[in-house]
């Protein structure tokens, strides 16, 4: 299927795979690149170093593009933005930010530069400022939200910019995926479907729980601090969010999930840990690899819109 962001990346199938932090490392990325896919390496919180060596293995394992995703909250922030230009990866995506002050150091790498927004004013920004496309990224999502569905988010950037806008949040399968084109999107981003990838290194208890979630087991916590994050419910969020509602701050609920992610994604910690997962994890049944899912999603979204896509 071609779509803009096909002939614009060089890539079989408009399916990029989220930047999951923790999560997305080489084998991940390098898998869903080599079944046509977009792998995308999560920088997360990670220093510099890390991201560089995983980009380096992935180039091992993959002679397709592949992209880095960039936290810009993390305080490693603009030393990994140096390391994407000198290892020259094919895209960067971006999150949690405006990614503004990196824009020009990357055009001038020839990177493609691909923001995830949550809002139509920051896909216009982001446009003005240069992006290739944006990832409007609606709050089904797993991990750190905005305000707005994908239903609603995406046809409003879609009006909003000239640039491919790909859709994430809420896609799980090819309905998701032939929906989002029907609301103007050239892609799709999935996550949450990638979490029970054969190659997703994540520990078996937090596949398995993602495996076993129903419709309603995801939770947003952090809404009362300004950084909503959506995760399946479990011991730690619903600690999290009764103490929410007895009005503590920011530095207390943080002593809850420091380090949190990592717990359940390298312990397999799943009460205590923060298993970020988006709402299509009710829809989420069988682990298969990157390849298996990436051409069943296509061979549903075909049947549904027809070879040529839209
Ligand atoms: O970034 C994500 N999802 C994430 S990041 C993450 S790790 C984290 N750790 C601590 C605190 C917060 C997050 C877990 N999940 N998705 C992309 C995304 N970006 N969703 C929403 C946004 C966003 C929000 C505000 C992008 C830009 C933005 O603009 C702010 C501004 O400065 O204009």
């Amino acid at each position: 299927m071609k779509t803009a962001i096909t002939e614009l990346l060089g890539i079989r199938y408009p399916i990029f795979q989220g930047g999951m932090a923790w999560v997305a490392e080489n084998s991940l990325a390098s898998a869903v690149s080599n079944a046509g896919g977009l792998g995308i390496i999560a920088a997360g919180n990670a220093p510099a170093d890390y991201v560089r060596e995983q980009i380096r293995m992935t180039k091992e394992k993959t002679d397709r593009p592949f992209g880095v995703n960039i936290m810009l909250l993390s305080p490693f922030a603009a030393e990994v933005a140096q390391v994407v230009t000198e290892e020259k990866v094919a895209v960067v995506t971006t999150g949690a930010g405006n990614p503004g002050a990196y824009m020009e150091q990357w055009k001038g790498a020839g990177i493609r530069v691909i923001p995830v927004v949550a809002s139509v004013a920051l896909a216009k920004m982001m446009q003005r400022g240069g992006a290739d496309a944006v990832i409007a990224e609606g709050c089904e999502s797993g991990g750190h939200i905005g305000e707005s569905t994908t239903m609603t988010l995406v046809p409003q950037v879609v009006d909003g910019v000239t640039v491919p806008v790909i859709a994430a949040g809420g896609i799980g399968d090819g309905r998701g995926f032939a929906a989002t084109m029907m609301l103007g999107a050239s892609g799709v981003q999935m996550g949450t479907r990638f979490l029970v990838a054969k190659e997703c290194v994540i520990h078996q208890n937090y596949k398995d729980r993602v495996l076993k979630a129903k419709d309603i087991d995801t939770v947003v916590t952090a809404r009362s601090v300004g950084h909503p994050c959506r995760q399946l419910r479990n011991q730690m969020t619903r600690k999290y969010l009764e103490m929410e509602k007895e009005g503590c701050t920011f530095e207390e609920l943080e002593t809850l999930t420091v380090g949190s992610l990592r717990k359940a994604v390298q312990e397999g910690d799943v009460t205590g840990g923060s298993m970020m997962s988006g709402q299509i994890a009710g829809m989420v049944k069988k682990e298969q690899t990157c390849q298996e899912m990436i051409e069943e999603i296509m061979a549903q979204a075909e049947a549904l819109l027809g070879k040529q896509g839209v």
